[in-house]
């Protein structure tokens, strides 16, 4: 039986996760992309249960409960066929709990690695209030709520990946097309 392979990207807001992870579903047939905020974002707009919750949490830059995120994602990589793909699971796990509900929830799934995209700070902060997409949570009060979510919860995971050898760190300053033929080497595509 064929396990579903997942890839797990993280990085800041703004490092690019969201349009390399389209680049790559664009070239490659075999690749889902999953996004842990477009799913959240999507649940908030459909009148989910948990709608208030994610919009307070994603205004105030913190993590969405790991109940919440993980059965949008379960139910996703069961939507587009659990086995036989590749899933890119963007911007997901972001802190312990994220990550202890992942392998408890969903122990099935093979990761096979992290990809890290690694950009300093003030790229950061250049590219997300250059983004014009009306997101609420594009305004600097926010975004510095959120680079220190990810400073203080993520980074962690980050080095968690790192000590079980499974963390790619991919330089993610530069245009788009350079890093996306750092990504292609690394994952050998
Ligand atoms: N851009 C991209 N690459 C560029 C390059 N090389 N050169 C110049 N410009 C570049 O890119 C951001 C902008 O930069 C775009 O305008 C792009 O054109 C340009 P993008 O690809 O969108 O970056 P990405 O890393 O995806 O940034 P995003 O803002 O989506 O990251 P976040 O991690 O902040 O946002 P996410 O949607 O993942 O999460 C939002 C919130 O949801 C979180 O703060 C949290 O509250 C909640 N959340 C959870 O609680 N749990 C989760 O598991 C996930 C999210
Ligand atoms: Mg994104």
């Amino acid at each position: 039986m064929a396990f579903p392979r997942v890839i797990f990207i993280l990085g800041g807001p703004g490092s690019g996760k969201g349009t390399q992870c389209k680049k790559i579903i664009d070239t490659f047939s075999d690749f889902v992309h999953l996004s842990a905020g477009e799913l959240l974002r999507d649940a908030k707009n459909s009148g989910s249960t948990a709608g208030e919750l994610i919009q307070k949490c994603m205004m105030e830059g913190s993590i969405v409960p790991a109940e919440v995120t993980v059965g949008l994602l379960k139910d996703a990589m069961i939507k587009f066929g659990w086995e036989k793909k590749r899933f890119l699971v963007d911007g997901f796990p972001r802190n312990d709990e994220n990550y202890n509900a992942w392998f408890r929830i969903l122990p099935d799934p093979y990761v096979e690695c992290c990809l890290f995209l690694n950009c300093e700070d003030d790229i950061l902060v250049k590219r997300i209030l250059g983004r014009a997409e009306g997101r609420s949570d594009d305004n600097i009060e926010t975004l510095t709520k959120r680079l220190n979510t990810y400073r203080d919860s993520t980074q962690p995971i980050i080095r968690r990946f790192a000590e079980a050898g499974k963390l790619i760190a991919i330089d993610a300053e530069g245009d788009v097309d350079t890093i996306f033929n750092r990504i292609r080497a690394a994952l050998s595509l």
